[in-house]
């Protein structure tokens, strides 16, 4: 037997050994990972327990899926990959769908699933939750890995970490077979087996042509636009894009993850003026934001106005970290491909002393369409109507996190994201985290639990009913671990609203309907928790703020009107049978 397959028993004082566990936390600790969330299990209970036992902090959870959402969270908060740690095949499978997302969204993670051993997976033999977990993974995110021999779990971690987040950041699968775990080699050359990773997420700088060509075009607006995305966010050139926008005088977007960048309340922010900026603007300069469903694809009525049918002819530049990113949906007249850090210093840089600010008619009508609207929505948190509204509820939210803008903000469902979106400004960068590419339900409590262990403030976690329903579970999590969350169900009785009827006149309510009353606070009170059943704006108000002030996890059950909400929220024009409507009268 080789002095790697060794036993630990044969272990002596002169040469001590070690194994394949610790050879894994090592590696992490060593890069400086220090939480793992995941959900414990055969092959990888022990690896849960002794990497506790090393001072890592293993938040462990009730579905796997909810642990890989809060790895993937981790990351795009923190900069370095979250890491998730299954079982094989069932517990795999349940985290796939939390490094699927990850990889969608940019958000660095390394999903870890204990897996059946080669000799048995390969032929097929019916091992205890035996499946080919590689060749599934791989298909679904950026790289995946397998280490079969502990002195290579130095090397697979290496890997995986770069993969993760390097150039566009990413989910990234590493498989580890039940028997490395147990593998032990002399402890020395363990550690000299492991590699702590130089530089992994290299600068990359633009070329300087492509910096002039990105200059020239913003020039010539007359009605300039930046577009700032969730990667303006992710790489934390807060200060550079807060002087891009200041410098040049240019009004700008915040996608939803990219709100706080600036704050919502900055005099250039277009927010409140979007459906007037998008077809107006005539070169639009985009941030770590992809043209995809989320901005019309760059094209249609969004774009080009009423009577558009294609385009609205805007120029695009688009500074983004992947090259192949541009003319993905139309033609990007200026791509500037590096990191958003170095991109935005090298436009600065490139504009010497007296580059004009933008047009001062262009600045002023923006203002004023959004001055007018931010009005028409005043008036509208004003109202206090009975049952409460979205906007009755959502007006307590936007004061409380006014107050407290150092407090996390999750936020997930149709009209809950919608109108939470809308009404509650953000005034710091990376405070706002929520269904992301997807529009993903269920990743409510995940990121809940990762903001409030990775950021140690307060969260808020604004969900419809039914988005809760998806995570639910984890609010034991959250008390296990006595996180400060507070969350907030804007409960209508129902996916979208509670008031839809059978089709079929039988007895079943509709598809979209829940139990009318539920009383979802109950569900934290069984775990230790603080449940709030709320009626009225000022029940709301004094439970969050209680929540807040005690850090004491808290479910608050806002009751609204169960007819408030429209189907699919804001994006009701993608249901087909919308589409067919639409194209039929056309
Ligand atoms: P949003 O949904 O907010 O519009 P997207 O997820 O569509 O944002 O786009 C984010 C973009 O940011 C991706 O195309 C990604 O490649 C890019 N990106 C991520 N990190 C960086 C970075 N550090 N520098 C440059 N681009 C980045
Ligand atoms: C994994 C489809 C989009 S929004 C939504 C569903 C089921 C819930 C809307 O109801 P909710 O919010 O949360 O009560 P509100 O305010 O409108 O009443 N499965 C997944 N993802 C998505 N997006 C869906 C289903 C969906």
């Amino acid at each position: 037997m080789s002095a790697i397959l060794a036993p630990v028993a044969a272990a002596t004082e002169e040469s001590p050994m070690t194994d394949g566990f610790h050879l894994v936390i090592d590696a992490l600790k060593l890069n400086g990972i220090t939480t793992l969330y995941g959900l414990p299990g055969i092959p990888i209970t022990d690896l849960t327990r002794k990497a506790q036992g090393e001072g890592m902090r293993v938040i462990s959870f009730r579905h796997e899926q909810n642990a890989g959402n809060a790895a993937a969270i981790a990351g795009f908060l923190t900069g370095k990959p979250g890491v998730c740690l299954t079982v094989s095949a069932p517990g795999f499978l349940n985290g796939l769908t939390a490094l699927a997302n990850a990889t969608i969204n940019c958000f660095p993670m390394i999903l870890i699933s204990g897996s059946s051993e080669r000799e048995i997976v390969d032929l097929q033999q019916g091992d205890y939750e035996e499946m080919d977990q590689l060749a599934i993974a791989r298909t679904l995110c950026k790289a995946a890995f397998r280490v079969l021999h502990a002195e290579d779990i130095g090397v697979g971690i290496a890997r995986a970490i770069r993969s993760a987040v390097s150039g566009r950041p990413g989910g990234v699968y590493l498989d580890l077979p039940a028997k490395l775990f147990a593998q032990t080699m002399d402890a020395a050359a363990g550690r000299r087996s492991l590699i702590e990773v130089v530089d992994p997420a290299p600068l990359q700088i633009p070329a300087s042509e492509a910096v002039q060509r990105a200059l020239d075009l913003l020039k010539s607006a007359k009605k300039p636009l930046i577009l700032l995305g969730k990667g303006a966010a992710y790489a934390r050139a807060d200060a550079e894009v807060r002087a891009l926008v200041e410098r040049t005088g240019i009004p700008y977007l915040p996608m939803s993850m990219a709100k706080g960048l600036l704050p919502d309340t900055h005099e250039l922010s277009a927010s409140a003026a979007r459906s007037f900026v998008l077809p107006e603007a005539d070169v639009v300069l985009l941030v770590g934001a992809r043209l995809n469903w989320l901005l019309s694809h760059g094209k249609g009525k969004t774009w080009g106005g009423k009577d558009a049918k294609a385009w609205g002819g805007q120029k695009f530049i688009q500074i983004d970290i992947s090259p192949t990113e541009a003319d993905s949906n139309v033609r990007i007249d200026a791509p500037l491909v590096g990191d958003i850090g170095s991109c935005v210093s090298a436009l600065l840089a490139g504009m010497g002393a007296d580059w004009p600010r933008a047009p001062a008619d262009w600045v002023q009508a923006v203002a004023e369409r959004r001055n007018k609207n931010v009005a028409k929505m005043a008036d509208t948190l004003a109202k206090d109507p009975k049952p409460m509204n979205f906007h009755s509820a959502l007006n307590v939210v936007r004061d409380i996190v006014k107050a407290n803008p150092d407090a996390m903000l999750v936020n997930e469902g149709a009209n809950a994201l919608d109108f939470t979106r809308a009404i509650v400004d953000m005034y710091k960068p990376r405070k706002r985290i929520d269904v992301g590419t997807w529009g993903v339900m269920g990743i409510g409590m995940g990121f809940a639990v990762a903001a409030a262990v990775e950021i140690g403030q307060p969260v808020i976690a604004i969900e419809g009913d039914s988005a809760f329903g998806f995570s639910g579970m984890e609010v034991e999590t959250i008390c296990r671990y006595q996180l400060p969350v507070c969350v907030v169900i804007l409960n209508n009785n129902g996916v979208y609203r509670g008031t839809d009827k059978n089709l079929g006149g039988g007895s079943d309510v509709a598809p979209t309907v829940f139990v009318k009353d539920a009383r979802y606070e109950k569900l934290i009170e069984a775990f230790g928790g603080v449940g709030v059943y709320a009626t009225t704006p000022a029940e709301l108000r004094q439970g969050m703020e209680q929540a807040i002030r005690s850090r004491k996890p808290t479910l608050i059950n806002a009751i609204i009107d169960e007819t408030a909400g429209t189907e699919s929220g804001r994006i009701t024009n993608l249901n087909p049978q919308r589409q067919a409507a639409a194209s039929s009268s056309a």
